[in-house]
C-alpha cells in the first residue's frame, strides 16, 4: 500500500486590522467571526434577523466584533479586505455581487480555515452519504492511531475545530457545494466524492452548475495528492477525469485496482496484487446499499493511509451509525419502521428505497426543490405498496406518481403515520424518506426525523 507523505506548508496568514465582514449568523457566522476576532481581525458581522431573535447567537461573540443587525447595509460590503458568507445564502445576493464588484475576497468558512489548517485535509463532499462517509473515515482513522476529528457541514463548522483541536493529525471535513462556492486556494490532500445526483436545483439551477462546484473539492489537487471516486456512479467517474491527484475508486459491484470493493460478501482492500478482507457485509451495523458504498469509501482512504485492515474491521463492526439516516425504528405487528428523515432529495430517497426487497409503505413529501422526480417511478412502481404524501409538495408528488401505486394525502405527519400503520401488513417495511426538504413543517429534517420516531414508539404494540 501506498502511504502519500503530506508535508503541509506552513500557512502564515496576518489578519491583525484587516476588515472582515462575517455575512449570516447562525453556526458558520459565529464560527468565523470568533475565529477571525481572535486573530486580531477588525469584525462586523451582519444578519437579516434583529438583536432580539440573535440575543442567544450574540451572546456566544467577543465584545470587540461590531453588529450591523436586521439588514445589511452596502457599506459593508464595499469597504471590507474579505467577506466570509454562510452557505444559506446563495451567491447571487445582491451584497454579495456588491463586495465582487468592489474587488472584495470572498470566502466560506471552508476557505478560511483552509488557510489555517496546519494538518492534512481529508475532504468529503457529494449529494448523499457525506455525514455517515466523514465520520466513518474519522473512525477508521482514529482506530490506526490518529486524531482525526470529523468537521464542517457535519454540523461543527471546520474553522471552529482550528483552535479547539490543537492535537488533530488529520482534519475530515464534510464539504457542501454551496461552501464550495466560495473557495480559492482550498486543496485537500484527500478528496472524496460519495455520489452525484440532482439536489438543491433552487440554488444551483442544473446540474452542470451543481457539478461545477463539486468539482472543485479536487480543482486544485497535485499529483502528491488523492482522489477518491465511486466507481459505481458514472456522474462521479466522468467528473473525476479531468484529476490530477492520484485516484482511488470504492465500488460495490466489481473489483478495483487500487481502493476497496466487494466480493463474495467480503469488504475488500486493495492496493496493487492481492486485496486484503477488511470485513464481511453481515458484520455491517448500517442498513442500505448507500452504506455499504460509504464504507467501502471510507476503507479506500483509511487503506491509503495504511491503517491496517484489521483495526478499521474492528472499528466498522463497532460503528454507531447516525440517526435519521435509515434509521431503524421499531417492529410492530410484523413491520419494521426506519426514520431516513434525512433523505431530503430524490437521489437520498432513491437509495433507500433500494435498499429494501419488503414492500415498502412510503411517506414522502414535504419542502418541494423542484428535482425531477423520474428516478423514483420505477421504484414507486415495483416497492412501494402505499405512497402516503404529505406538506407543500403533496400535489407535485401525486401527479408524479399517479397510477404507479396506491396514493394517499395526509394533513399531518402524526396522520401519515397512522395511515401507514393501517395500510401496513406484517413483512412491509413503513419509511419516512421524504425526497423533500422538512421546512414547510418542521425546524428541520431533525425535528420532522424526531416527531416520526415518537408517533411510531407511540402506537401500540
Ligand atoms: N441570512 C442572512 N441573509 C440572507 C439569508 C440568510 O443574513 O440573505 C442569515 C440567516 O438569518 C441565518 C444565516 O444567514 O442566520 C444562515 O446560515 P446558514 O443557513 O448557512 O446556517 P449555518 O448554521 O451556518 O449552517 C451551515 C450549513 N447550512 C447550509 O448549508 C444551509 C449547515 O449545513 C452546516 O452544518 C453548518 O453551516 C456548519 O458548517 C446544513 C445543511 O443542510 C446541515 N447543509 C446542506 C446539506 O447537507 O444538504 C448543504
Amino acid at each position: 500500500m501506498k502511504v502519500l507523505t503530506m508535508p503541509q506548508a506552513a500557512k502564515t496568514v496576518d489578519l491583525r486590522d484587516r476588515r472582515f465582514t462575517v455575512m449570516g449568523l447562525a453556526r458558520t457566522g459565529v464560527a468565523a467571526a470568533r475565529f477571525l476576532a481572535s486573530r486580531g481581525a477588525k469584525v462586523t458581522v451582519t444578519d437579516l434577523r434583529g438583536e432580539a431573535e440573535l440575543a442567544e447567537v450574540l451572546a456566544r461573540l467577543p465584545k470587540e466584533v461590531e453588529q450591523a443587525l436586521g439588514g445589511h447595509p452596502e457599506v459593508l460590503f464595499e469597504s471590507a479586505d474579505g467577506l466570509v458568507v454562510s452557505p444559506g445564502i446563495s451567491r447571487d445576493h445582491p451584497m454579495i455581487l456588491r463586495a465582487l464588484g468592489a474587488g472584495v475576497p470572498v470566502w466560506s468558512e471552508v476557505e478560511l480555515a483552509f488557510r489555517f489548517c496546519l494538518v492534512p485535509v481529508i475532504a468529503v463532499t457529494g449529494t448523499n452519504g457525506k455525514t455517515t462517509t466523514v465520520q466513518l473515515v474519522s473512525a477508521l482513522l482514529e482506530a490506526g492511531g490518529f486524531r482525526a476529528p470529523g468537521v464542517g457541514n457535519i454540523g461543527s463548522p471546520f474553522i471552529g475545530a482550528i483552535d479547539e483541536e490543537p492535537s488533530a493529525d488529520f482534519m475530515v471535513v464534510e464539504v457542501s457545494s454551496f461552501q464550495l462556492e466560495w473557495v480559492e486556494t482550498f486543496r485537500p490532500h484527500v478528496a472524496l466524492l460519495t455520489n452525484i445526483t440532482a439536489d438543491h436545483l433552487d440554488r444551483h439551477p442544473t446540474l452542470e452548475d451543481y457539478l461545477s462546484w463539486k468539482r472543485r473539492i479536487f480543482a486544485r489537487q497535485g499529483q502528491t495528492d488523492l482522489l477518491v471516486l465511486n466507481a459505481d456512479d458514472p456522474l462521479v467517474l466522468d467528473l473525476g477525469r479531468d484529476a490530477k491527484g492520484q485516484t482511488l475508486h470504492f465500488s460495490r459491484t466489481r473489483p478495483v485496482e487500487r481502493g476497496a470493493f466487494l466480493q463474495d460478501e467480503n469488504l475488500l482492500l486493495s492496493f496493487g496484487a492481492e486485496a486484503t478482507p477488511v470485513c464481511r457485509r453481515d458484520e455491517l451495523p448500517l442498513v442500505g446499499l448507500h452504506n455499504l458504498e460509504n464504507v467501502l469509501a471510507a476503507i479506500a482512504v483509511g487503506g491509503a493511509l495504511e491503517i491496517s485492515p484489521g483495526a478499521m474491521g474492528e472499528a466498522i463492526r463497532a460503528f454507531q451509525p447516525l440517526p435519521h439516516r435509515l434509521q431503524w425504528v421499531r417492529e410492530r405487528r410484523g413491520v419494521r419502521y426506519f426514520n431516513d428523515s434525512k433523505g431530503t432529495n430524490v437521489g437520498a430517497t432513491q437509495r433507500s428505497l433500494e435498499s429494501f426487497d419488503s414492500p415498502i409503505v412510503l411517506i414522502a413529501g414535504g419542502r418541494d426543490k423542484g428535482s425531477d422526480l423520474t428516478p423514483l417511478r420505477p421504484l414507486v412502481q415495483d416497492r412501494v405498496k402505499r405512497l402516503i404524501l404529505i406538506g407543500e409538495a403533496r400535489a407535485r408528488f401525486r401527479s408524479a406518481f399517479a397510477g404507479l401505486t396506491q396514493c394517499e394525502e395526509a394533513k399531518s405527519l402524526v396522520e401519515a403515520v397512522q395511515m401507514a400503520a393501517d395500510a401496513a401488513s406484517p413483512g412491509n417495511v413503513v419509511l419516512l424518506s421524504p425526497a423533500c426538504a422538512s421546512f414547510d413543517m418542521f425546524v428541520d429534517y431533525e425535528d420532522r426525523g424526531n416527531e416520526f420516531i415518537r408517533l411510531v414508539e407511540a402506537l401500540p404494540s
